[in-house]
């Protein structure tokens, strides 16, 4: 099989399996048309609110009015049509029929103050029933949004009234309590970040937030699996898998504070930050003494909760933020290969050719070249492994996205770019002169670096040419040998 046809033809047997699996559980009957979000941040600000909003990259606040005294908020349940990644870099978008809130996956960020009266309205244009659960808030029983246990169900149609004080601060959630697994695998998920009435510190510079999550989606398909247990393969920051996530900035010396909830189905999250330390201030329990916190650079996300981070952006630089269990930052294609490395294609990819035309061996150096290699991708899905960074291909995607710390950034935040490294601070190629100075004696055995280099100009796959006539520089020997 060649690299085309592993793609369609994975494509195709996914999409297959897809529909035999979800046939059951009836999740084509939806009334309406689904809402489209495009991960467009748009920070919800109707001014003199007292307290500094929080941005939700990728994501918007829910809007509220006042009414008596008491904060109201319309939460809508519906099929959403969300986009994980907009088309870019020649790849197509990945898109896919979800559910969510308010026309998003996830749904809108829900912001309050504590001491606050919320009265939220949840209607449900599903074709299922639904219920909504404030996850980590304070509030009486009936109100806690359990199907079955604190509430009836929220039937197709129907509009229930939740309504309760704030009596706490913290970084909480919302999702789905009726069938968790399929809604919530789905995008029926939310933060819900109550802000301190008498705050002990001034508010930080920048207050990010995120919501953690996973997803099965067959390459090719329009619909992710909820009955994944296991194998997922899109793994997203606030809905969106990089490079399709919003970078954040900050201006050198501000506080910045990083609230990050975890409501994905299976997986508990290891969110390393590059560049600084921080410390843990707070969880989904509430604040932690100062005491009690300790520094870190990467912060456990069990499933089911929420920590916030706070440091000091006192260091400018592009600097990754990204999950460290290896495969959430990979993408669909990149957990479906079998094991390649170390093997020797030699003239594999030319012998093979013989038989299946326009065969190409790949893996065999691992999985880093894989996103340039110029592959016509199937429809709709995630690229291979990352995106275009300003020095060479980002070999990570999935949940990942970049802090960029800058001397001076525009009023409107806007990405800064790509960070220019002062004279003597940029990693390159070791002099000759150097090398010799300090008596370094490099292996005779070492690979070609030209060869590697040049390893995408010497392959093709897609769109094949006239004459499939080219050879990589490695396979000119024209030996097999396994070993
Ligand atoms: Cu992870």
């Amino acid at each position: 099989m060649n690299r085309r046809n592993f793609i369609t033809g994975a494509a195709t047997i996914a999409g297959g399996a897809l529909l035999t699996r979800l046939a059951p559980t009836a999740i084509a009957a939806e009334p309406g048309t689904a809402a489209v979000s495009t991960g467009k941040t748009e920070p919800f600000n109707p001014g003199g609110l007292g307290y500094k909003p929080v941005i939700t990259p990728n994501g918007v606040t829910l809007p509220w009015k006042m009414v008596n005294g008491v904060k109201v908020f319309h939460l809508v349940a519906e099929p959403v049509t969300h986009e994980f990644i907009p088309a870019m870099e020649g790849h197509p978008s990945l898109v896919a029929e979800c559910w969510g809130y308010n026309g998003r996956v996830h749904g809108p960020t829900i912001e309050a103050v504590e001491g606050d009266h919320v009265r939220i309205y949840v209607t449900n244009r599903l074709a299922a029933a639904t219920s909504v659960h404030w996850h980590g808030v304070l509030l009486p029983s009936g109100m806690d949004g359990v199907g079955g246990i604190s509430q009836k169900a929220i039937q197709p149609g129907e509009t229930f009234k939740y309504e309760f004080t704030l009596k706490q601060h913290g970084t909480l959630m919302y999702h789905s309590h009726h069938d968790e697994m399929t809604q919530m695998q789905l995008g029926m998920i939310g933060l819900f970040i109550i802000h301190p009435k008498n705050p002990t510190s001034p508010p930080p510079d920048r207050d990010y937030a995120f919501m953690l999550s996973e997803w099965k989606i067959e390459v090719g398909a329009r619909r992710p699996d909820p009955n994944e247990m296991t194998d997922f393969n899109v793994f997203t920051l606030n809905g969106r898998s990089f490079p399709g996530t919003a970078p954040l900035v900050a201006k050198v010396g501000e506080r910045v504070r990083i609230r990050i909830g975890n409501l994905s189905t299976m997986s508990h999250h290891a969110i390393h930050l590059h560049g600084y330390y921080f410390k843990v201030v707070a969880t989904d329990g509430g604040e932690i003494p100062e005491a009690g916190q300790w520094p870190e650079t990467t912060v456990h996300m069990p499933t089911g909760s929420t920590r916030t981070v706070e440091f000091v952006a006192n260091a400018p630089g592009d600097w990754v933020m990204h999950c460290h269990m290896l495969h959430h930052v990979m993408t669909q294609m990149g957990h479906q290969f079998g094991n390649m490395i170390g093997i020797k294609t030699d003239g594999l990819s030319e012998k093979i050719r013989k038989l299946v035309p326009g065969y190409m061996a790949m893996g065999q150096d691992g999985m880093a070249d894989m996103g340039e290699m110029g592959m016509a991708w199937p429809p709709n899905s995630l690229p291979m492994v990352g995106g275009r960074g300003q020095y060479d291909y980002v070999t990570m995607g999935g949940m990942f996205t970049v802090l960029k710390v800058r001397e001076e950034l525009s009023a409107n935040g806007s990405d800064p770019g790509w960070y220019k490294s002062p004279p003597g601070t940029l990693a390159e190629v070791a002099p000759e002169a150097d090398l010799k100075r300090d008596g370094i004696e490099l292996p005779k055995d070492l690979p070609r670096t030209a060869a590697l280099r040049t390893r995408k100009d010497d392959v093709w796959c897609g769109t094949p040419p006239a004459k499939p006539t080219l050879l990589a520089k490695n396979e000119i020997n024209g030996r097999i040998k396994l070993h």
